[in-house]
């Protein structure tokens, strides 16, 4: 009986999944699921990314996910793109619901890109279909090489790892061959980065990839216009 309800859950999430999907496709934006731990460095990437690919003429916004508090919203601020948080109160994880929410309230015309910033959690989050075309995931280096194969679903619905925090590794234990390695046996698909948000090493590689999916669902034809707004749900 608990099985079914759960099923009955997850099949009415897909089906909206499915709807926001349509919608975004509908105005070809690239949807990219951001996952990891909380602390591994998803806002810090963000803002990373968000700088390089504003000087590229892309069109950016951002859903922000968080159990509480505006804070990574806040530090987004600074970049004058449309930012809707989501609070989920104690959910661990977004789901299509709460995105269907968020993204009815964005402009989809104006955007090229739309990040999803998930809750910091290396489980949940990578149950739900959010509408995305991409689930991407970061482990840093102070996490351990092993959490693909303790962590294993993340691992195996993302299409990139970003191994995050290069800067730390001499500091550490972690050994990225290992690390590649166990992410490779959990899913064999898996692009693989290893970068610094501090340092910007590897950030071009992954902003390669990135633009790589951009010019996949937009051609050549990115567009400059941007509706900056914040909005708090
Ligand atoms: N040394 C180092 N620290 C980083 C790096 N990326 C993020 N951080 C730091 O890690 C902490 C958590 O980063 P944040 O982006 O908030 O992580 P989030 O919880 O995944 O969004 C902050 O103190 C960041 O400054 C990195 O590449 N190297
Ligand atoms: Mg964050």
């Amino acid at each position: 009986m608990k099985i079914t309800v759960l099923e009955n859950i997850m099949e009415a999430n897909d089906s909206i999944a499915e709807e926001i999907r349509g919608k975004l496709a509908a105005h070809q934006v690239l949807a990219i699921n951001l996952m990891s731990a909380p602390g591994a460095g998803k806002t810090t990437l963000l803002e990373q990314t968000i700088q390089r690919l504003k000087e590229l003429g892309m069109r950016v916004g951002v859903i922000e996910g968080d159990i509480a508090t505006t804070r990574d919203a806040d530090r987004l601020q600074k970049f004058d793109i449309p930012i809707v948080q989501i609070n989920t109160g104690s959910a661990c994880h977004l789901d299509a619901n709460m995105i269907r929410n968020a993204v009815n309230s964005l402009d989809c015309s104006t955007l090229d890109i739309l990040i999803i910033e998930n809750v910091g959690n290396l489980v949940c989050p990578a149950e739900f279909k959010i509408g995305e075309d991409h689930k991407v995931m970061m482990l840093s280096v102070t996490e351990g090489d092993e959490k693909p194969l303790k962590y294993p679903l993340m691992f195996r619905e993302s299409s990139v790892m970003l191994i995050n925090k290069m800067d730390l590794l001499p500091y550490t234990n972690f050994n990225i061959d290992e690390a590649r390695s166990n992410a490779s046996r959990i899913n064999p698909h898996l692009t693989i980065f290893a970068l610094s948000c501090t340092t910007g090493e590897g950030l071009d590689a992954w902003l390669g990839w990135l633009t790589s999916q951009l010019m996949k669902k937009h051609g050549n034809e990115v567009t400059r216009s941007r509706t900056p707004t914040t909005k708090k749900m």
